[in-house]
Protein backbone atom coordinates (compact mmCIF):
# COMPACT_ATOMS: atom_id res chain seq x y z
CA UNK A 1 0.00 0.00 0.00
CA UNK A 2 2.90 2.15 -0.28
CA UNK A 3 1.82 3.89 -3.41
CA UNK A 4 -1.57 5.00 -1.90
CA UNK A 5 0.00 5.92 1.40
CA UNK A 6 2.38 8.56 -0.74
CA UNK A 7 -0.04 9.47 -3.38
CA UNK A 8 -3.51 9.81 -1.60
CA UNK A 9 -3.12 9.86 2.18
CA UNK A 10 -7.31 10.66 2.49
CA UNK A 11 -7.97 7.07 0.88
CA UNK A 12 -4.93 5.30 2.33
CA UNK A 13 -6.80 5.78 6.04
CA UNK A 14 -10.37 4.60 4.64
CA UNK A 15 -8.53 1.53 4.09
CA UNK A 16 -6.62 1.77 7.07
CA UNK A 17 -9.37 2.40 9.37
CA UNK A 18 -12.00 0.36 7.77
CA UNK A 19 -9.29 -2.60 7.91
CA UNK A 20 -9.63 -1.95 11.87
CA UNK A 21 -12.80 -1.95 12.10
CA UNK A 22 -13.27 -5.39 10.57
CA UNK A 23 -10.11 -6.59 12.71
CA UNK A 24 -11.73 -5.49 15.83
CA UNK A 25 -15.91 -5.97 14.57
CA UNK A 26 -17.91 -9.31 15.17
CA UNK A 27 -19.69 -9.33 11.57
CA UNK A 28 -23.05 -10.84 12.03
CA UNK A 29 -24.55 -9.11 8.47
CA UNK A 30 -25.84 -11.84 6.68
CA UNK A 31 -24.71 -10.69 3.60
CA UNK A 32 -21.27 -9.99 4.19
CA UNK A 33 -18.54 -12.17 4.72
CA UNK A 34 -14.58 -12.07 4.40
CA UNK A 35 -12.78 -12.90 1.28
CA UNK A 36 -9.38 -14.91 1.09
CA UNK A 37 -6.22 -12.72 0.52
CA UNK A 38 -6.09 -14.61 -3.19
CA UNK A 39 -9.86 -13.59 -4.06
CA UNK A 40 -8.31 -9.65 -3.13
CA UNK A 41 -5.01 -9.79 -5.06
CA UNK A 42 -6.76 -10.93 -8.32
CA UNK A 43 -9.62 -8.40 -7.70
CA UNK A 44 -6.43 -5.50 -6.92
CA UNK A 45 -4.67 -6.72 -9.83
CA UNK A 46 -3.56 -5.03 -13.39
CA UNK A 47 -6.81 -6.78 -15.01
CA UNK A 48 -8.95 -3.55 -14.38
CA UNK A 49 -7.21 -2.06 -17.03
CA UNK A 50 -8.33 -4.27 -19.85
CA UNK A 51 -11.81 -3.84 -21.58
CA UNK A 52 -13.25 -6.66 -22.66
CA UNK A 53 -16.97 -5.90 -24.34
CA UNK A 54 -18.14 -9.29 -25.10
CA UNK A 55 -17.82 -12.59 -23.93
CA UNK A 56 -14.47 -15.45 -24.88
CA UNK A 57 -13.07 -15.42 -27.78
CA UNK A 58 -15.89 -13.30 -28.98
CA UNK A 59 -14.86 -9.94 -28.16
CA UNK A 60 -15.09 -5.70 -29.36
CA UNK A 61 -11.16 -5.52 -28.13
CA UNK A 62 -8.19 -6.38 -29.13
CA UNK A 63 -5.82 -7.62 -26.33
CA UNK A 64 -8.13 -10.73 -25.05
CA UNK A 65 -6.65 -13.54 -25.04
CA UNK A 66 -5.03 -13.14 -21.80
CA UNK A 67 -8.27 -11.97 -20.09
CA UNK A 68 -10.44 -14.65 -22.02
CA UNK A 69 -8.38 -17.25 -20.19
CA UNK A 70 -9.79 -15.76 -16.65
CA UNK A 71 -13.57 -15.63 -18.18
CA UNK A 72 -13.52 -18.81 -19.49
CA UNK A 73 -11.98 -20.94 -16.28
CA UNK A 74 -14.50 -18.86 -13.85
CA UNK A 75 -17.18 -19.75 -15.90
CA UNK A 76 -15.96 -23.34 -16.15
CA UNK A 77 -15.44 -23.41 -12.57
CA UNK A 78 -19.00 -21.91 -11.90
CA UNK A 79 -20.93 -24.86 -13.51
CA UNK A 80 -18.83 -27.09 -12.09
CA UNK A 81 -19.48 -25.90 -8.61
CA UNK A 82 -23.22 -25.66 -9.36
CA UNK A 83 -23.50 -28.28 -11.61
CA UNK A 84 -24.92 -26.17 -14.28
CA UNK A 85 -24.86 -26.31 -17.72
CA UNK A 86 -24.30 -22.29 -18.54
CA UNK A 87 -22.71 -19.84 -16.39
CA UNK A 88 -22.74 -16.09 -17.37
CA UNK A 89 -19.92 -14.27 -15.13
CA UNK A 90 -20.42 -11.09 -15.59
CA UNK A 91 -23.12 -9.27 -13.82
CA UNK A 92 -21.62 -6.60 -11.81
CA UNK A 93 -24.07 -7.30 -8.66
CA UNK A 94 -26.91 -9.56 -7.65
CA UNK A 95 -29.14 -6.47 -8.76
CA UNK A 96 -27.75 -6.77 -12.00
CA UNK A 97 -28.18 -10.38 -12.69
CA UNK A 98 -31.91 -10.08 -11.78
CA UNK A 99 -32.45 -7.18 -14.02
CA UNK A 100 -30.56 -9.37 -16.92
CA UNK A 101 -33.11 -12.27 -16.31
CA UNK A 102 -35.96 -9.88 -15.94
CA UNK A 103 -34.89 -7.73 -19.60
CA UNK A 104 -34.23 -11.44 -20.93
CA UNK A 105 -37.98 -12.83 -20.81
CA UNK A 106 -40.36 -9.90 -20.10
CA UNK A 107 -41.39 -6.63 -21.72
CA UNK A 108 -42.23 -3.88 -19.87
CA UNK A 109 -45.95 -4.22 -18.57
CA UNK A 110 -45.54 -7.73 -17.99
CA UNK A 111 -46.71 -9.40 -14.51
CA UNK A 112 -43.78 -10.97 -12.34
CA UNK A 113 -44.46 -12.10 -8.94
CA UNK A 114 -41.74 -12.42 -6.00
CA UNK A 115 -41.89 -12.76 -2.05
CA UNK A 116 -42.84 -9.50 -0.60
CA UNK A 117 -39.90 -7.04 0.39
CA UNK A 118 -41.40 -6.59 3.50
CA UNK A 119 -41.58 -10.49 4.16
CA UNK A 120 -37.92 -11.04 3.36
CA UNK A 121 -37.85 -10.70 -0.43
CA UNK A 122 -35.78 -8.42 -2.29
CA UNK A 123 -35.52 -4.25 -3.85
CA UNK A 124 -35.11 -6.55 -7.40
CA UNK A 125 -37.79 -8.61 -7.00
CA UNK A 126 -40.53 -6.10 -7.37
CA UNK A 127 -40.14 -3.35 -5.02
CA UNK A 128 -42.03 -0.26 -6.49
CA UNK A 129 -38.09 1.51 -6.09
CA UNK A 130 -36.80 -0.33 -7.95
CA UNK A 131 -37.13 -1.00 -11.83
CA UNK A 132 -38.51 -4.67 -11.49
CA UNK A 133 -41.35 -2.60 -10.28
CA UNK A 134 -41.36 0.27 -12.19
CA UNK A 135 -41.59 -1.95 -15.56
CA UNK A 136 -43.72 -4.76 -14.42
CA UNK A 137 -47.17 -5.36 -12.38
CA UNK A 138 -46.32 -6.93 -9.56
CA UNK A 139 -47.64 -9.60 -7.18
CA UNK A 140 -45.95 -10.11 -4.33
CA UNK A 141 -46.66 -13.19 -2.09
CA UNK A 142 -46.60 -12.99 1.52
CA UNK A 143 -45.11 -15.89 4.35
CA UNK A 144 -48.00 -16.70 6.97
CA UNK A 145 -48.64 -14.36 10.07
CA UNK A 146 -48.55 -17.26 12.62
CA UNK A 147 -45.83 -19.57 11.45
CA UNK A 148 -43.55 -16.57 8.98
CA UNK A 149 -43.17 -19.55 6.59
CA UNK A 150 -44.11 -19.41 2.78
CA UNK A 151 -47.27 -20.83 2.57
CA UNK A 152 -47.02 -22.54 -1.11
CA UNK A 153 -51.10 -23.73 -1.90
CA UNK A 154 -51.43 -19.91 -1.01
CA UNK A 155 -48.92 -18.97 -3.75
CA UNK A 156 -50.25 -21.14 -6.06
CA UNK A 157 -53.68 -19.43 -6.03
CA UNK A 158 -51.71 -16.02 -6.80
CA UNK A 159 -49.73 -17.54 -9.65
CA UNK A 160 -53.67 -18.94 -10.86
CA UNK A 161 -55.10 -15.65 -10.55
CA UNK A 162 -52.87 -13.52 -11.80
CA UNK A 163 -50.86 -15.42 -14.58
CA UNK A 164 -47.50 -13.89 -14.02
CA UNK A 165 -44.83 -14.32 -16.40
CA UNK A 166 -41.99 -14.69 -14.15
CA UNK A 167 -42.23 -16.09 -10.57
CA UNK A 168 -39.05 -15.08 -8.28
CA UNK A 169 -38.25 -16.89 -5.35
CA UNK A 170 -35.09 -16.21 -2.94
CA UNK A 171 -35.32 -13.23 -1.22
CA UNK A 172 -32.94 -11.23 1.48
CA UNK A 173 -34.38 -12.58 4.86
CA UNK A 174 -35.99 -15.77 4.76
CA UNK A 175 -34.10 -18.37 6.58
CA UNK A 176 -36.00 -21.49 5.74
CA UNK A 177 -35.59 -23.86 3.03
CA UNK A 178 -37.57 -22.99 -0.12
CA UNK A 179 -39.27 -25.98 -1.97
CA UNK A 180 -37.27 -25.03 -5.28
CA UNK A 181 -39.55 -27.90 -7.20
CA UNK A 182 -42.29 -26.85 -5.97
CA UNK A 183 -42.46 -23.37 -7.16
CA UNK A 184 -41.19 -24.81 -10.32
CA UNK A 185 -44.47 -26.72 -10.59
CA UNK A 186 -46.33 -24.05 -10.04
CA UNK A 187 -44.71 -22.23 -12.74
CA UNK A 188 -45.39 -24.58 -15.32
CA UNK A 189 -48.97 -24.82 -14.51
CA UNK A 190 -48.94 -21.22 -15.85
CA UNK A 191 -46.21 -21.45 -18.24
CA UNK A 192 -44.24 -18.55 -16.82
CA UNK A 193 -40.72 -18.87 -16.49
CA UNK A 194 -38.94 -19.88 -12.42
CA UNK A 195 -36.36 -17.88 -11.73
CA UNK A 196 -34.28 -18.99 -7.87
CA UNK A 197 -32.36 -16.08 -6.15
CA UNK A 198 -29.68 -18.13 -4.38
CA UNK A 199 -27.86 -14.98 -3.31
CA UNK A 200 -28.21 -15.86 0.53
CA UNK A 201 -27.49 -19.64 0.00
CA UNK A 202 -25.44 -20.25 -3.10
CA UNK A 203 -22.21 -20.83 -0.56
CA UNK A 204 -24.52 -23.15 1.34
CA UNK A 205 -25.70 -24.78 -2.06
CA UNK A 206 -22.28 -24.59 -3.84
CA UNK A 207 -21.26 -26.88 -0.41
CA UNK A 208 -24.36 -29.20 -0.74
CA UNK A 209 -25.66 -28.37 2.53
CA UNK A 210 -29.08 -26.77 1.21
CA UNK A 211 -31.37 -27.68 -1.48
CA UNK A 212 -29.86 -26.10 -4.89
CA UNK A 213 -32.51 -24.56 -7.26
CA UNK A 214 -30.39 -25.69 -10.14
CA UNK A 215 -32.38 -28.46 -11.42
CA UNK A 216 -35.59 -27.00 -10.73
CA UNK A 217 -35.69 -23.04 -11.83
CA UNK A 218 -35.28 -22.27 -15.27
CA UNK A 219 -32.85 -19.59 -14.21
CA UNK A 220 -30.59 -19.08 -11.30
CA UNK A 221 -29.22 -16.45 -10.02
CA UNK A 222 -26.66 -15.01 -7.14
CA UNK A 223 -24.41 -12.90 -5.84
CA UNK A 224 -21.07 -13.93 -5.23
CA UNK A 225 -19.84 -12.24 -1.63
CA UNK A 226 -22.18 -13.45 0.35
CA UNK A 227 -22.00 -16.97 1.40
CA UNK A 228 -20.00 -17.98 -1.78
CA UNK A 229 -17.59 -15.53 0.09
CA UNK A 230 -15.69 -14.09 -3.22
CA UNK A 231 -15.70 -10.31 -4.99
CA UNK A 232 -18.28 -7.91 -5.27
CA UNK A 233 -20.16 -9.55 -7.93
CA UNK A 234 -23.13 -11.36 -10.06
CA UNK A 235 -23.80 -14.97 -11.25
CA UNK A 236 -26.46 -16.44 -13.76
CA UNK A 237 -26.59 -20.00 -14.30
CA UNK A 238 -29.23 -21.97 -16.38
CA UNK A 239 -29.53 -25.36 -17.57
CA UNK A 240 -31.51 -24.26 -20.97
CA UNK A 241 -29.01 -23.65 -24.26
CA UNK A 242 -31.66 -20.98 -25.42
CA UNK A 243 -32.32 -18.87 -22.44
CA UNK A 244 -28.43 -19.28 -22.26
CA UNK A 245 -28.39 -17.07 -25.16
CA UNK A 246 -31.05 -14.28 -24.26
CA UNK A 247 -28.89 -14.12 -21.13
CA UNK A 248 -26.13 -13.53 -22.17
CA UNK A 249 -27.62 -10.37 -24.69
CA UNK A 250 -29.41 -9.23 -22.07
CA UNK A 251 -26.13 -8.62 -19.93
CA UNK A 252 -23.88 -7.40 -22.51
CA UNK A 253 -25.06 -5.52 -25.23
CA UNK A 254 -28.75 -5.13 -23.21
CA UNK A 255 -27.49 -4.31 -19.81
CA UNK A 256 -23.60 -3.75 -19.12
CA UNK A 257 -20.67 -2.54 -21.57
CA UNK A 258 -16.79 -3.98 -20.51
CA UNK A 259 -17.39 -6.56 -18.22
CA UNK A 260 -14.79 -5.97 -14.72
CA UNK A 261 -12.20 -8.61 -15.74
CA UNK A 262 -10.15 -8.16 -12.00
CA UNK A 263 -13.42 -9.30 -10.65
CA UNK A 264 -14.35 -11.94 -12.52
CA UNK A 265 -10.43 -13.39 -12.17
CA UNK A 266 -11.78 -12.95 -8.61
CA UNK A 267 -14.70 -14.74 -8.89
CA UNK A 268 -12.82 -17.72 -10.55
CA UNK A 269 -10.42 -17.57 -7.65
CA UNK A 270 -13.43 -17.53 -5.13
CA UNK A 271 -14.97 -20.41 -7.55
CA UNK A 272 -11.61 -22.51 -6.74
CA UNK A 273 -11.63 -21.80 -3.32
CA UNK A 274 -15.36 -22.76 -2.71
CA UNK A 275 -14.85 -26.72 -4.84
CA UNK A 276 -12.34 -27.56 -1.78
CA UNK A 277 -13.25 -30.02 0.42
CA UNK A 278 -12.80 -26.98 3.62
CA UNK A 279 -15.15 -24.98 2.18
CA UNK A 280 -17.74 -27.65 2.60
CA UNK A 281 -16.77 -28.34 6.33
CA UNK A 282 -17.06 -24.14 6.65
CA UNK A 283 -20.79 -23.89 5.24
CA UNK A 284 -21.42 -26.92 7.75
CA UNK A 285 -20.05 -24.99 10.11
CA UNK A 286 -22.06 -22.04 8.85
CA UNK A 287 -25.29 -23.68 9.34
CA UNK A 288 -24.32 -24.96 12.95
CA UNK A 289 -23.55 -21.34 14.07
CA UNK A 290 -26.38 -19.50 12.99
CA UNK A 291 -28.67 -22.74 14.87
CA UNK A 292 -26.68 -22.41 18.15
CA UNK A 293 -27.00 -18.57 17.87
CA UNK A 294 -30.63 -18.59 17.39
CA UNK A 295 -31.03 -21.14 20.05
CA UNK A 296 -29.20 -19.70 22.66
CA UNK A 297 -30.81 -16.36 22.34
CA UNK A 298 -34.04 -18.42 22.10
CA UNK A 299 -33.32 -19.62 25.59
CA UNK A 300 -32.44 -16.04 26.29
CA UNK A 301 -36.41 -15.04 25.74
CA UNK A 302 -35.53 -13.55 22.44
CA UNK A 303 -38.10 -14.57 19.56
CA UNK A 304 -36.90 -16.13 16.38
CA UNK A 305 -39.05 -15.22 13.31
CA UNK A 306 -40.42 -19.09 12.49
CA UNK A 307 -38.86 -20.45 15.43
CA UNK A 308 -35.77 -20.77 13.98
CA UNK A 309 -33.45 -21.07 10.95
CA UNK A 310 -32.35 -23.40 8.13
CA UNK A 311 -29.81 -21.83 6.64
CA UNK A 312 -27.39 -18.91 7.32
CA UNK A 313 -29.65 -16.26 8.47
CA UNK A 314 -32.63 -15.43 10.81
CA UNK A 315 -34.99 -12.68 12.23
CA UNK A 316 -35.23 -11.40 15.86
CA UNK A 317 -38.47 -10.16 16.38
CA UNK A 318 -37.74 -7.44 19.14
CA UNK A 319 -40.90 -6.27 20.16
CA UNK A 320 -41.36 -8.71 23.22
CA UNK A 321 -38.30 -6.47 24.89
CA UNK A 322 -39.52 -3.42 23.79
CA UNK A 323 -36.75 -2.39 21.50
CA UNK A 324 -36.49 -0.82 17.73
CA UNK A 325 -34.58 -2.66 15.34
CA UNK A 326 -32.91 1.11 14.59
CA UNK A 327 -31.74 1.16 18.19
CA UNK A 328 -30.44 -2.39 18.53
CA UNK A 329 -28.51 -1.94 15.88
CA UNK A 330 -27.18 1.23 17.05
CA UNK A 331 -26.09 0.18 20.61
CA UNK A 332 -25.02 -3.11 19.41
CA UNK A 333 -22.66 -1.54 16.97
CA UNK A 334 -21.47 0.87 19.97
CA UNK A 335 -20.56 -2.71 21.59
CA UNK A 336 -18.54 -4.15 18.53
CA UNK A 337 -21.56 -5.96 16.76
CA UNK A 338 -22.32 -5.11 13.69
CA UNK A 339 -25.39 -6.16 12.16
CA UNK A 340 -28.80 -5.07 10.51
CA UNK A 341 -32.09 -3.44 11.39
CA UNK A 342 -34.93 -5.65 9.58
CA UNK A 343 -38.79 -5.70 8.76
CA UNK A 344 -39.79 -8.85 10.45
CA UNK A 345 -43.31 -10.12 8.58
CA UNK A 346 -46.43 -7.83 9.32
CA UNK A 347 -44.11 -5.02 10.98
CA UNK A 348 -45.97 -2.47 12.31
CA UNK A 349 -43.27 -0.15 12.26
CA UNK A 350 -41.50 1.64 9.03
CA UNK A 351 -38.31 0.12 7.67
CA UNK A 352 -36.54 2.92 8.93
CA UNK A 353 -37.43 1.60 12.48
CA UNK A 354 -38.16 -1.72 12.48
CA UNK A 355 -39.25 -4.10 15.10
CA UNK A 356 -36.36 -6.38 14.27
CA UNK A 357 -32.71 -7.42 13.65
CA UNK A 358 -30.94 -10.08 11.17
CA UNK A 359 -28.06 -11.80 12.11
CA UNK A 360 -25.81 -14.40 10.02
CA UNK A 361 -23.37 -16.36 10.76
CA UNK A 362 -20.99 -16.54 7.82
CA UNK A 363 -18.53 -14.16 8.46
CA UNK A 364 -17.59 -15.02 11.98
CA UNK A 365 -17.35 -18.81 10.68
CA UNK A 366 -14.89 -17.70 8.22
CA UNK A 367 -12.82 -16.24 11.41
CA UNK A 368 -12.90 -19.56 12.69
CA UNK A 369 -15.45 -19.05 16.07
CA UNK A 370 -17.58 -22.02 16.70
CA UNK A 371 -20.50 -22.68 18.90
CA UNK A 372 -18.86 -21.51 21.79
CA UNK A 373 -18.39 -18.41 20.56
CA UNK A 374 -21.67 -18.46 19.49
CA UNK A 375 -22.55 -18.59 22.92
CA UNK A 376 -20.80 -15.45 23.97
CA UNK A 377 -22.14 -13.50 21.33
CA UNK A 378 -25.81 -14.11 21.63
CA UNK A 379 -25.00 -13.57 25.73
CA UNK A 380 -23.26 -10.14 24.67
CA UNK A 381 -26.59 -9.61 22.30
CA UNK A 382 -28.86 -10.39 25.06
CA UNK A 383 -27.02 -8.09 27.58
CA UNK A 384 -26.84 -4.94 24.82
CA UNK A 385 -30.84 -5.38 24.46
CA UNK A 386 -31.38 -5.31 28.46
CA UNK A 387 -29.71 -2.31 28.67
CA UNK A 388 -29.88 -0.56 25.35
CA UNK A 389 -29.28 2.92 27.24
CA UNK A 390 -26.46 1.64 29.58
CA UNK A 391 -22.94 2.95 28.25
CA UNK A 392 -21.28 0.97 30.97
CA UNK A 393 -22.68 -2.07 30.05
CA UNK A 394 -22.06 -1.14 26.62
CA UNK A 395 -18.38 -0.96 27.38
CA UNK A 396 -17.76 -3.58 28.84
CA UNK A 397 -19.79 -5.64 25.95
CA UNK A 398 -17.53 -4.04 23.51
CA UNK A 399 -14.21 -4.67 25.86
CA UNK A 400 -15.04 -8.67 25.66
CA UNK A 401 -16.07 -8.78 21.84
CA UNK A 402 -12.63 -7.05 20.69
CA UNK A 403 -10.79 -9.72 23.18
CA UNK A 404 -12.78 -12.09 20.80
CA UNK A 405 -11.65 -10.41 17.82
CA UNK A 406 -7.85 -10.84 18.85
CA UNK A 407 -9.01 -14.50 19.20
CA UNK A 408 -9.70 -15.07 15.76
CA UNK A 409 -7.57 -12.52 13.96
CA UNK A 410 -8.30 -11.67 10.32
CA UNK A 411 -5.87 -10.04 7.32
CA UNK A 412 -2.70 -10.78 9.93
CA UNK A 413 -0.44 -9.79 6.48
CA UNK A 414 -1.95 -6.90 5.98
CA UNK A 415 0.62 -4.27 7.19
CA UNK A 416 -1.50 -1.03 6.97
N1 LIG B 1 -29.35 -8.70 -0.49
C1 LIG B 1 -29.26 -7.59 0.43
C2 LIG B 1 -28.81 -8.09 1.76
O1 LIG B 1 -29.18 -9.18 2.03
O2 LIG B 1 -28.16 -7.42 2.56
C3 LIG B 1 -28.53 -6.52 -0.15
O3 LIG B 1 -29.12 -6.21 -1.39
Amino acid sequence: MENLKKNDSRIYNVLVKELRRQRETIELIASENIASRAVMEAQSSCLTNKYAEGYPGKRYYGGCEIVDIAEAVAIERAKKLFHSKFANVQPHSGAQANFAVQLALLNPGDTIMGLSLSHGGHLTHGSPYNISGKWFKIISYPVEEKTCLINYEEMEALALKHKPKLIISGGSAYSRIWDWERISEIAKKINAYHMADIAHYSGLIAAGVYPSSIDYADITTTTTHKTLRGPRGGLILTNDEELAKKINSAVFPGEQGGPLMHVIAAKAVAFYEALKPEFREYQKQVLVNAKKLAETLEKDNLKIVSGGTDSHVFLVDLRPLGVKGNNAQEALEKAGITLNKNGIPYDPEKPTITSGIRIGSPAVTTRGMKESEMIKIAGAIVKVLGNIDNERVISDVRANMLGLCKEFPIYEDLKY
